[in-house]
């Protein structure tokens, strides 16, 4: 097995950074164990895709335009890396998914099966911010993550010991939803109501005001833009409205 081989094919594909970690080595309480997407897993692949400055843009139309860019790339990458690892080595690889799709549970509401940002510290990517999120040491925050999980030993790299975050609280100034003020959590629905205004309860509240009103109304309810935008949303995953705490984070931008 060499490592560095699969390193350089990874790299050749345009990921712009990767990272292994022993299965081990990644802790997510909140996520499921390894085991329950590939029992013989030994070690985890985290791959670093830098966001396009398209964050950056006052339209949001654009910002989400560039990560649906960035999304597409990443599960391509994805692909032809397992199928790379199966044809070379016969390994058995499973891609874990970057945002969507996830199991649907009550009580497991905006869970990830599987967690990107501990396998990415797990890998040595990168350390968690007073954002919540990784900050890469050469690409900042800025940064979509992707990994699969194989059944091939692959010696792990190192983690990344400093902190990377300069607790300028930035991030934290610049969230419209007050989403960060205690340390160490991010407030999930007052996120949510930023950065998806057109995400499931909207589209709840929207099915529900439906039910209750007049054929006229109703009749209303769908050449208004709100309907519009849940269909977008729905349709191309015009997800995300705030980019805030990722573009405010200077780390990286030189
Ligand atoms: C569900 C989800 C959300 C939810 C819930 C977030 C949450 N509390 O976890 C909502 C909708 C709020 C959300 C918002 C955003 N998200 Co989001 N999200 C996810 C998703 C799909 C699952 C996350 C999950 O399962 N979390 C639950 C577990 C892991 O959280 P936890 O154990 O409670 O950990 C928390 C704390 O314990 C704390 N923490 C304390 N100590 C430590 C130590 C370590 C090592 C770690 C990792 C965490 C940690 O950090 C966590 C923050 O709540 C991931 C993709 C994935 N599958 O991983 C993307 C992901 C985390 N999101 C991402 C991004 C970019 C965003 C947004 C900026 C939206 C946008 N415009 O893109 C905001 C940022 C919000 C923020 N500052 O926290 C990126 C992060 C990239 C990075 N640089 O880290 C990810 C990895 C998607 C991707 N593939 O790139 N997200
Ligand atoms: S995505 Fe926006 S609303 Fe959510 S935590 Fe970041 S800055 Fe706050
Ligand atoms: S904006 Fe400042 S406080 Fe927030 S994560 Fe980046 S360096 Fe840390």
């Amino acid at each position: 097995m060499n490592k560095e081989t699969i390193r350089k094919y990874i790299l050749d594909l345009g990921v712009d950074d990767v990272g292994f970690a022993k299965v081990e080595d990644y802790h997510s309480p909140k996520s499921y164990a390894i085991e329950t997407f590939l029992p013989e897993a030994k070690t985890i692949i985290s791959l670093v895709f830098q966001e396009l400055d398209t964050c950056e843009s006052p339209s949001v139309t654009i910002a989400m335009n560039g990560r649906l860019d960035m999304n597409y790339f990443q599960r391509s990458c994805s692909y032809q890396i397992n199928r790379f690892l199966k044809r070379e080595f016969q390994a058995k690889v499973v891609d874990m998914p970057f945002s969507s799709p996830m199991e649907q549970h009550k009580d497991r509401a905006a869970l990830g099966d599987f967690s990107q940002r501990h396998a990415a510290v797990a890998a040595g990517m990168g350390t968690i911010g007073r954002h919540n999120l990784v900050i890469h040491p050469r690409f900042g925050t800025r940064i979509g993550l992707t990994a699969l999980i194989t059944d091939l030993e692959i010696e792990p790299d190192a983690k990344i010991e400093q902190d990377l975050c300069t607790h300028c609280d930035l991030c934290v100034n610049n969230c419209p939803g007050g989403a960060l003020a205690e340390a160490g959590k991010t407030e999930i629905g007052k996120c949510m109501k930023h950065s998806q205004p057109y995400g499931l309860r909207s589209n709840i509240g929207f099915w529900q005001k439906f039910a209750d009103s007049s054929p006229a109304e109703q009749k209303q309810m769908f050449i208004d833009e709100e309907y519009w935008r849940l269909q977008q949303a729905h349709s191309i995953g015009m997800q995300y409205y705030c980019f805030n705490c990722m573009k405010s984070c200077p780390v990286g931008l030189g």
